[in-house]
């Protein structure tokens, strides 16, 4: 690993979508820590390292690198860990659990959006460490930026969440990451030929983060922070190293408040350079390194001398508000298309993952074998789901429900602040949407660039679903996001929103004859030719009830040439829904089934009888 002078420990934190992986390739390149021909060097968004990040073109993980920065003005190399961080509000528990390594933080803000939601939340956490903050007017080169605007917002936002004058005071730098440049004074006219480079950026790290405290006489003592996995080391413990010197071969205690787990002996040691991580022979108090050694660690422990067993604080993590029961599969097509079927694999998985996913809480049901898995909104838990699918596991999945409390003896649920921005004409689709939806409007503004912001506060349980509705009714224009406030006592509940089901009565597998009647009642989920069975759901009503028909059988009179006339038959094409949409349309009586190959809708009770029963059971 190169020499350097110094380090600094930044974070990069934005509301989701505002610019932060494309910032760090810029800095990435621009340090050139990747050789011109390396396949990093001509991708985007870098560190968006794993598939679903890739697929959903968002930051999942949090994620460190480092580059080595040399200073044209001081003639330092600085060694910059960069931590990466997730803007979506689901994954708001990753931020949580990195900040703690960092001394600084860019708050990146895109010029034309201005500060949303996640802004505040990131910028309330930043605050709560006392990093110190650059904040990045992101992407002014977009059409509808409004710089200026944007930063005013910015300040009145830095105004309403700091706690100490020194909060108020951080520099600005304007920025086109996807460019990789960056100013001190706002370009009049950004183009991309514009001369420039990240190097004001950097300057202003290394001139107002103060570099990690050095204190390596003491002890040694770190918290980890991330766990990683290496196929032959097995767990690397992740974090910043609070005070002394860590070399391989040196004994280390693994303790917490509570107790002293174990300790080892460190095998292998490495930073973090670009995407690879790189061996080398000691690391000291402010850098971030990487320690394997031991099968036993786990997130929120400490590292520390044995001589001198003392733990540092736990990460803070705030809790779930949204759950599901996931249990092994029961439909009639169980462990066909799956590796892992049962309730202890299913189980096992769970338990891992919540190894590294802070912000997930896992019980287990207990009349039956199936598993609460709570999280911070739906894609938090549709990401695992889809995750574990992919891996092979075969299971069913129950309606997302907000977690209740119970607060000085009267109930009390999750809210939610949403923001919506929208070009005018489509201002009244978001009024209505949200006046059905029991929304309190708290502010509407109207922006230069011709789109109109709106706040509402709303019961998270009555925003369910929600986005996707807004999303198809505006066409994609419009722009949703939010951020947990309070739990508040329950609100008005809404009346049902869905129609019913249509239901298969019969198995086998479908036939356009039988589909095309699902085609005049309502909306088609399948293709024909897919196979189904009793209870089964392959379409939405037009109607409130639910309806029962057979979709396996074929036209009477020709029954010899059923296949062929079958084929002739040409229906409306399906509506096929993707994982976070099934989660959402499902009802109170009716399950994912979730494979390797399909996602399925189904009732809980197949048959008609246990269905009408189990009605009958609740009158
Ligand atoms: N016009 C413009 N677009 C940009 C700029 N920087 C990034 N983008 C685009 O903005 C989108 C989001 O960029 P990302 O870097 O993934 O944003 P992010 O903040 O890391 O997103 P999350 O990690 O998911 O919160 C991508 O489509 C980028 O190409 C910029 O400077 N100008
Ligand atoms: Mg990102």
């Amino acid at each position: 690993m190169q020499k350097f002078d110094s380090i600094r420990n930044i974070a990069i934190i934005a509301h989701v979508d505002h610019g932060k992986t494309t910032l760090v390739d810029g800095m990435l390149k621009q340090t050139h820590t990747f050789r011109e021909n390396e396949e990093a060097f001509s991708q985007t968004a870098i560190l968006d390292s794993n598939d679903l990040e890739r697929e959903k073109g968002i930051t999942i993980l949090a994620k460190n690198t480092s580059v080595f920065y040399k200073s044209p003005t001081t003639k330092e190399t600085v060694k910059i860990n960069i931590i990466d961080t997730p803007g979506h509000a689901d994954f708001g528990g990753e931020v949580e659990r990195v900040l703690n390594m960092a001394e600084g933080a860019i708050l990146v803000v895109d010029a034309a959006e201005g500060p949303l939601p996640q802004t505040s939340f990131v910028l309330k956490l930043a605050l709560l460490y006392n990093l110190k903050i650059i904040l990045v007017i992101n992407k002014i080169d977009k059409k509808l930026a409004r710089p200026k605007e944007v930063l005013q917002e910015t300040e009145e936002l830095f105004l309403r969440l700091a706690h100490y004058p020194e909060h108020l005071d951080f520099n600005i730098v304007y920025a086109v990451g996807r460019d990789g440049k960056a100013f001190l004074e706002l370009p009049k006219n950004y183009d991309s030929q514009n001369k420039g480079d990240l190097t004001p950026l950097f300057e202003e790290i290394i001139k107002t983060v103060p570099a990690p405290k050095q204190d390596t006489n003491k002890p040694f003592q770190m918290l980890i922070s991330t766990l990683d996995y290496d196929t032959y080391l097995g767990k690397l413990a992740i974090g910043k190293i609070q005070s002394g010197i860590v070399h391989i071969g040196q004994n280390l205690s693994i303790v917490t408040p509570e107790k002293t787990i174990d300790s080892f002996k460190v095998e292998k040691l490495f930073g973090s350079v670009g995407l690879k991580r790189e061996e080398i022979e000691s690391a000291q108090a402010g850098d971030i390194a990487a320690i394997a050694g031991k099968t036993k660690l786990a997130i929120n422990q400490t590292l520390c001398d044995p001589q001198h067993q003392i733990a540092l604080p736990a990460i803070a993590i705030s809790p779930p508000t949204l759950k599901i029961t996931i249990g092994p599969n029961t439909s009639p097509f169980s462990g066909r298309e799956g590796k892992y079927v049962t309730s202890r694999q299913i189980y096992d998985r769970l338990l891992k993952e919540k190894e590294t996913n802070l912000g997930l809480l896992i019980a287990q049901d207990e009349n039956s074998s199936k598993f609460v898995v709570s999280g911070r909104g739906e894609l938090h838990l549709a990401v695992l789901i889809e995750n574990m699918r992919r891996e092979g596991y075969e299971m069913e999945v129950s309606k997302p429900q907000v977690i209740e409390k119970n607060i000085d003896g009267k109930l009390h649920e999750p809210f939610l602040e949403v923001t919506a921005e929208v070009p005018s004409e489509f201002i009244g689709i978001i009024t209505e949407e949200f006046g059905k939806r029991k929304a309190a409007l708290i502010d509407m503004i109207s922006h230069q660039n011709g789109l109109t912001k709106f706040i509402y506060r709303i019961s998270e349980r009555n925003f369910l679903g929600a986005r996707s509705i807004l999303l198809t009714a505006t066409r994609g224009t419009v722009n949703v996001s939010s951020l947990f406030i309070d739990y508040l006592p329950v609100g008005e509940a809404l009346p049902k929103l869905r129609n019913g089901a249509i239901i298969v009565y019969d198995s086998g597998k479908a036939l356009a004859y039988g589909l095309q009647t699902v085609c005049e009642r309502g909306i088609l989920f399948i293709p024909a030719g897919t196979e189904v069975y009793e209870g089964m759901v392959v379409g939405l009503n037009a109607k409130e009830e639910d309806m029962e028909i057979n979709v396996c059988k074929g036209k009477k009179l020709t029954n010899m040439h059923t296949e062929n006339s079958d084929e002739a038959i040409v229906l409306t094409p399906p509506l096929i829904m993707s994982l976070e949409q099934s989660l959402d349309f499902i009802a109170d009586d009716e399950l994912l089934e979730v494979t390797p190959k399909n996602l399925r809708i189904r009732k809980k009770f197949l048959s008609h009888v246990d269905r009408v029963r189990a009605q009958r059971a609740k009158k």
